[in-house]
């Protein structure tokens, strides 16, 4: 078996995949322990241009090879700040109206692409195979192949792949798509995306799709699949009992003095629902006044991405919705929103989870959503807290003990709150039964294995049949 190349855009440190690090990191870690190789992508840092060149920097943990490179300003500003974000992230969200487009950014992200796979290129074996991570590295195999790399490529979509009819607001979707094309194969977190894709192909691409999801489209042909995204359920169930006697939790329980609570945890981004989630939170205590003074929202969001304009403004509306609902339904010793902009240690996520009534879980859209895998798997099977969870996310189409709500409707959002806080004991237990089960039978291992198993078995191109676009 040849070894795994992992390519994304953040590359985790040797410390975190072992540490706190997201189940993400830990899962792909595990993959290339198991068949040792590189995880190659940007390092986080911003450096000048003499130093960008002389990478990657190497660290060697066991059979891993961790691979880094820093990337200029202009890089930074063009690839990441601009296209990554500013283009792909909003409309692949389908927030048309919260995207720009420059021509210069999208050179950029297209240069970066290619000076990335160079560099990669020297670290490559013959037999090695390349797994490509999310929206940043869409050209990166076309990039190698026009070096004449042969190996099996394959590239997982972390996000929504959107609707073609709003693919093509950006202009050059077409390019995109046909970049695409140059991977063995196709990775997508639900049948939506997977079928947004092939729509694509066949309404605009002139292409064709089979029976069992293969594509022909511009030239060449290559496989797409479903793979959802998991967690490993029962070691969070274990680390949330571990840690649900810390000080951390014994401090929030005492300080809710009874109350029940809500806990939500996104990064603050504005695909995440935030806004709305706060107005159902306010109708809840505005049609309901037996709760005033009787339940909390604890509302976790480390900012990210602060550097983009989008960025900075959700997090003033939420900061202005938070004081707004705050000051209208606090008491002197009650405030109903508890607003922290901060990271946590993973696990002390998962012991808060473990005390609360509900995980309020609402993206507007969302690939996958593994903060309501957690929040399940976090649940104490004797007592567990009821998912509240919007249908735009991916997790929605396997979580069916959920309370699936719509987050633009913010009376049915309401409406599934009390209801949620109201729900016997053997409801909840079923539910949580049910989700636990999926998320067993579906779990991070297996979303990584059954990619893994699926590229290694498309046909190696011969020398001389890299098939790089133009
Ligand atoms: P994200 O948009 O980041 O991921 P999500 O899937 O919820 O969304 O993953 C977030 C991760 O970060 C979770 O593991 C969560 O525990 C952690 N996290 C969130 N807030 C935190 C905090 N305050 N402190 C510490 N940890 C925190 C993208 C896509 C998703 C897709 C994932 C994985 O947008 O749709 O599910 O990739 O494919």
């Amino acid at each position: 078996m040849g070894r795994l190349i992992v390519v994304s855009n953040r590359v985790a440190t040797p410390t975190e995949t072992k540490g706190s690090a997201g189940g993400l990191a830990v899962g792909v870690f595990g993959a290339l322990k198991d068949a040792g190789g590189v995880w190659f992508g940007w390092s986080g840092d911003v450096v000048s241009e003499t130093v960008a060149n002389a990478g990657p920097m190497l660290e060697q943990d066991g059979a891993v090879t961790f691979a880094t490179v820093g990337l200029t300003r202009k890089d930074y500003d063009q690839y990441y700040r601009g296209f990554s974000n500013a283009t792909l992230w909003p409309v692949f969200h389908y927030r048309n109206d919260l995207a720009r487009y420059e021509r210069e950014e999208y050179a950029g992200y297209r240069r970066v692409n290619a000076w990335l796979a160079h560099k990669l290129v020297k670290l490559l074996e013959p037999d090695d195979i390349i797994w490509i991570h999310d929206y940043h590295l869409i050209p990166f195999a076309e990039a190698l192949r026009s070096e004449g790399v042969t190996n099996r490529i394959g590239f997982f979509l972390h996000i929504p792949f959107p609707a073609p009819q709003i693919l093509l607001n950006i202009p050059p979707h077409e390019e995109l798509v046909k970049s695409l094309s140059c991977y063995d194969l196709l990775g997508f977190q639900t049948a939506t995306d997977q079928q947004a894709f092939h729509d694509y192909v066949t309404r605009h691409a002139r292409g064709t799709v089979s029976a069992d999801g293969s594509v022909e489209a511009f030239g060449r042909k290559l496989r797409t699949g479903v793979y959802r995204i998991g967690v490993f359920p029962d070691e969070i169930a274990e680390q949330a009992k571990r840690y649900e006697s810390r000080q951390h939790v014994l401090e929030l329980k005492q300080s809710l003095e009874g109350r029940k609570l809500i806990m939500s945890v996104d990064r603050l981004d504005y695909s995440k629902g935030l806004v709305e989630r706060f107005r159902a939170f306010e109708l809840l205590l505005e049609r309901s006044p037996e709760w005033r003074g009787n339940v909390t929202l604890v509302q976790i969001a480390p900012p990210t991405r602060s550097d983009v304009a989008t960025y900075q403004k959700i997090r003033q509306d939420l900061e202005y919705e938070a004081g707004r609902i705050n000051g209208r339904y606090s008491g002197l010793d009650y405030t109903p929103i508890r607003y922290l902009n901060q990271q946590y240690d993973r696990w002390k996520l998962m012991s808060l989870f473990r005390e609360s009534q509900i995980g309020f879980v609402t993206p507007l859209h969302d690939g996958m959503n593994l903060v309501a895998k957690e929040y399940v798997a976090a649940q104490n099977p004797d007592d567990p807290g009821v998912l509240v969870l919007s249908i735009f996310a991916g997790a929605a189409a396997e979580l069916s003990g959920a309370v699936l709500v719509n987050p633009h409707d913010a009376i049915g959002m309401c409406e599934a709150l009390q209801r949620a806080l109201q729900m016997p004991l053997d409801a909840r237990q079923r539910r949580h039964e049910i989700n636990m089960a999926a998320l067993r039978e579906n779990d991070l291992g297996v979303w990584r294995d059954s990619f893994l198993r699926d590229l290694r078995s498309v046909p190696v191109r011969r020398a001389g049949e890299a098939g790089g676009h133009q």
